[in-house]
């Protein structure tokens, strides 16, 4: 068996040995994405699963590339236990064993991944239909974008209930479940009736959570709230998501008990612990990858036909319409017509990472971003010089890296965004110290950031274009002054910050909530 892994091993993340969790009998990770996929070789990896045994085809293991799975890997590493995933590689079956599970990393087995098997239909209603076509829109208030149909909540039903089901598989008393996004809102209520009381459950919720003006167009959304009040802890990044999912519970389950300067919800004799932890990145990696980068900048200019020495902006994003891409080439334009000396000496390179392209509105928001870079770049092209630098091509972390030290300015535009991490990726990567931040106020990260980054709302291109501009022509000492705030921030709040700030609060919970649980607090095995 060969392994590709595209990713650093160094970093803040690697090679722990201390975290909160220790002397956990049993953590349970579980997420809709897995830390490892199993492919036959040439295979791609948006391929469905088959049912199919390896016979004599080489396989190989990739790991694909999420802030999250590289974070957490080495926690399982170090504490053992077993991580529940979709099997999304057309491999993933013929390499597990007769309870689904396999032992990872490949090259030396520390931890089980149990993996879920998912046909078209239940990835269509679970994934594709109610996870992104109702919850994603939803969460980011973009409500004239939902589509309903009543076999997308059965089917989440029905593969939240699977994802239960293995968890519960693997549970004791003495376990901790971590629960990962809004694939699973049901999933702990689930593990709640079937596990032993005593079993610790979190999650974490990567997106933002919406008003109850917007919550309450969610198709089953009471059933939801009440299970996601399965957890004894949820966590979403910013304090104002933890507000807008207090009031949903206090608007539309009745029953529940609202203590919002505790954050905490009491509701069928429980308690749920609701807590702002801003998600890292793994800055000490960008910081590394971006000083080693050596000849990327050169050859990624060569390949796109860019004068290496132009003032660059960049931005980086899935093609999602929750980023801001429209908005930003609208300030882009605006830019180009109020600042003509910088024409020729200007470009703005735009990475989109298509995603979810089933969906119709991802579809049509691609074309219209396609179509919108031509038709800015047809206005103020020359014969030797284009503003807009466009790619869908998946950028190696090496090259990511590089672009983001060579970026005079980042823009991060988002209309909605639970935290966004790219704009932390681009600090923890600006070595020189001299790079500028442009911050949507939509973001979740802009609480860390805001007060040093140029901050902006995404939709007024005018002030968007002005701040392009005065990013680009401030002096020396402002740059560097806002980009050392900025990397403090970063470096303060890290992968490794998270993940300790999230087990300390699990261990916490757990704690305090060990009597509703059916142990006395005294009880040494209610504590970790
Ligand atoms: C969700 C929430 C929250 C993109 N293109 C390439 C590439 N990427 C990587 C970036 C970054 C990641 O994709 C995107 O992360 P974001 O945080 O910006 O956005 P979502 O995917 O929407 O994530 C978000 C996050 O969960 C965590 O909780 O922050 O708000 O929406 O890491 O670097 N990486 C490489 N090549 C590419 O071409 N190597």
């Amino acid at each position: 068996m060969r392994h590709t892994d595209g990713r650093s091993s160094t970093g803040s993340g690697a090679n722990r040995t201390e975290h909160p969790l220790n002397g956990v009998d049993s953590l349970i990770v579980v997420s809709n994405r897995q830390p490892y996929r199993h492919e036959f070789d040439g295979a791609t990896a948006r391929e469905p699963p088959i049912d199919t045994a390896g016979g004599d085809r080489e396989v190989t293991v990739d790991r694909p590339a999420c802030g999250l799975t590289a974070g957490l890997d080495p926690v399982l590493e170090d504490a053992g236990g077993t991580w529940i995933a979709w099997g999304d590689g057309d491999a993933d079956r013929a390499v597990t064993d007769g309870r689904d599970c396999i032992g990872v990393p490949p090259e030396d087995e520390s931890y089980t991944l149990r993996r879920v098997w998912l046909t078209e239909e239940a990835l269509e209603g679970y994934y594709y239909g109610f996870s992104n076509q109702v919850l994603w829109p939803l969460c980011h208030e973009f409500v004239d974008f939902l589509e309903f149909r009543p076999e997308f909540l059965e089917w989440y039903r029905e593969v939240n209930g699977r994802f239960a089901d293995a968890a519960v598989d693997h549970v004791t008393g003495e376990s901790v479940v971590w629960l990962q996004d809004y694939h699973l809102a049901l999933t702990a209520g689930m593990i709640r009736e079937a596990a032993p009381q005593e079993t610790t459950i979190a999650q974490f919720w990567h997106v933002p959570w919406p008003t109850p003006e917007a919550f309450r167009h969610c198709p089953g959304g009471r059933e939801l709230l009440a299970g996601l009040l399965g957890n004894d802890l949820l966590g979403f990044h910013v304090d104002a998501y933890c507000t807008a999912f207090l009031e949903c519970i206090e608007r539309f389950v009745p029953g529940a008990v609202v203590d919002s300067r505790l954050g905490i919800v009491r509701y069928e004799g429980r308690e749920t612990h609701v807590v702002a932890t801003p998600m890292g990145v793994d800055a000490a990696a960008y910081d590394e990858r971006a000083r080693e980068a050596d000849g990327e900048w050169a050859a990624f200019c060569e390949e796109y036909g860019i004068s290496p020495g132009n003032a660059i902006a960049l931005g980086v994003d899935r093609l999602d319409y929750s980023k801001g891409i429209p908005e930003r080439l609208a300030g882009v334009e605006r830019f180009l017509e109020s600042a003509p000396g910088f024409h020729g000496e200007f470009t703005f390179v735009q990475k989109a990472t298509p995603s979810r392209t089933e969906i119709p509105a991802y579809e049509r928001h691609g074309e219209f971003v396609r179509s919108e870079v031509e038709r800015i770049n047809d206005r103020f092209a020359t014969a030797d010089w284009q503003p807009i630098v466009y790619t869908e091509a998946y950028l190696p972390e090496e090259t990511l890296s590089a672009l983001y030290r060579r970026a005079d300015t980042m823009l991060v535009s988002p209309l909605y965004d639970g935290m966004n991490l790219v704009a932390s990726e681009y600090v923890a990567a600006s070595v020189d110290g001299d790079g500028a931040l442009l911050l949507s106020e939509r973001a979740g990260c802009h609480d860390l950031l805001g007060t040093f980054a140029y901050s902006i709302d995404p939709r007024w291109d005018g002030e968007f274009a002005a701040t392009i501009e005065r990013a680009l022509t401030a002096d020396d000492g402002e740059r560097r002054r806002r980009m050392a705030g900025l990397r403090h921030r970063v470096f303060e709040h890290d992968l490794e910050w998270w993940m300790d700030a999230q087990f300390g609060e699990i261990d916490r919970v757990r704690r305090v909530t060990a009597p509703s649980r059916g142990r006395s607090p005294g009880d040494p095995s209610g504590s970790v």
